[in-house]
């Protein structure tokens, strides 16, 4: 390793680590899903999209941008899709850009429930866990207003899970190494698991063990269809974005995490913005709650710099490490760290263009 010029401290961060017997990553820094509402109108990733991904595939992994598994899962303008011929042959290009560098990356599956809006889809039913809505409008498009979901039917979960299995089967087709399933931030198998947004009686509501159903069906389906050792999960255990804290919802992820540890998937990846944020219900932050809970590999996020990264790493309160806002910033962050430079700030106006 050349890092003459890098502290001995960020050392960590280039070891190579073994998902399972199938995937290698050769550091431990992952990008970040980062939506960016840059596909075309057919949702199909455009070349600047793949020439994004192609810059960034020095990463251990890359974590695409959330990625909707068919049409009303749609809750933000021109976010890529995975369900039709044409999508897929956009992300091939991704795919086979990002490996022709030595690059790994997943594609993050995504339906975002009760976030979606019928004006993306031309209109229909919102589907979510209840029929409780969200205060608000989309980001950028102000004039369309959050509506009531529709609590998902027996059938329209059966059909949602069917989904979820078929986006992952046509996310090996595009190429992908994996799939993270989009498990957080208030979307919709996140209104499974808090009591905020899931007041069903029936067998996905009620319990932690109803509650939990969803999700985990949704990663036995993917699984079974494309193999665990390809399968991620990004959660929520802290209620923070499209969603309502409620301390009940411990008992939720206490639950849940021993159950999908048994599955014996690729990673666990929380979801957060800040991991210094405090949940009293979780005794502390969403990072060291998870490592209490779940003993395999575990990916922490979330306003980390390649230091406190190394250091969360050094200490084993995580695995790997996501780092999302300065990927946007600087395509070349793993140099940058690896090589000692000084990175480029992150700001918001970055997000109107692919650099
Ligand atoms: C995000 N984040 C996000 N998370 C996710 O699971 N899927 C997504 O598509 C997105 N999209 C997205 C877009 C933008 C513009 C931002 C800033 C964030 C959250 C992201 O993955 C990450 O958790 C946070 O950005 C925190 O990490 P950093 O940025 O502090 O390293
Ligand atoms: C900028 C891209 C356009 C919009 C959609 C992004 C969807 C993913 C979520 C990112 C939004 C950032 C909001 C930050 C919330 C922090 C809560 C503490």
């Amino acid at each position: 390793m050349t890092t003459q010029t890098a502290p001995n401290l960020l050392a960590n961060l280039f070891e190579t680590y073994s998902l399972n017997d199938t995937i290698s990553l050769k550091n431990r820094i992952l990008m970040a899903p980062l939506t960016r509402c840059m596909a075309d109108a057919n949702l199909v990733p455009t070349d600047d999209m793949v020439a994004y991904y192609e810059r960034r595939a020095e990463a251990g992994l890359i974590i695409t941008e959330a990625t909707i598994i068919r049409p009303d899962g749609q809750g933000y303008p021109n976010t890529p899709g995975i369900f039709t011929q044409a999508q897929i042959a956009g992300w091939r290009k991704a795919t086979d850009a990002v490996h022709a560098k030595g690059g790994k990356i997943f594609v993050q599956l995504w339906h975002t429930g009760r976030v979606s809006h019928p004006h993306f889809f031309g209109g229909g039913d919102v589907l979510a866990a209840s029929a409780q809505k969200i205060e608000g409008s989309v980001p950028r498009m102000r004039e369309l207003t959050y509506v009531t979901p529709k609590a998902a039917t027996l059938e329209d979960i059966q059909g949602l899970v069917r989904d979820y299995a078929k986006a992952a089967e046509n996310a090996i087709e595009a190429g992908f190494d994996g799939v993270e399933i989009h498990g957080a931030n208030g979307y919709l198998i996140d209104t499974f698991l808090h009591h905020d947004s899931n007041r069903r009686t029936d067998e996905y509501g009620g319990t932690p063990a109803n509650m939990s159903r969803f999700a985990l069906e949704v990663v036995d389906a993917v699984a079974a269809r494309i193999g665990k050792d390809r399968t991620g999960l990004r959660i929520s255990p802290g209620a923070y974005f499209n969603m309502a804290a409620d301390s009940r919802d411990r008992a939720v992820f206490d639950y849940f995490l021993p159950e999908l540890e048994s599955r014996d998937i690729a990673f666990l990846h929380i979801g957060i913005f800040d991991d210094s944020m405090q949940f009293d219900y979780l005794d502390g932050n969403a990072s060291s709650y998870a490592r209490a809970h779940y003993g395999k590999t575990l990916v922490g996020v979330g306003s980390y710099s390649a230091q406190s990264a190394s250091e969360a790493i050094a200490t084993d309160k995580f695995d790997l490490i996501a780092i999302g806002r300065p990927f946007i910033a600087n395509s070349d962050y793993v140099a940058r760290v690896r090589d000692g430079v000084e990175l480029v700030p992150y700001s918001d106006e970055m997000l109107t263009s692919l650099v």
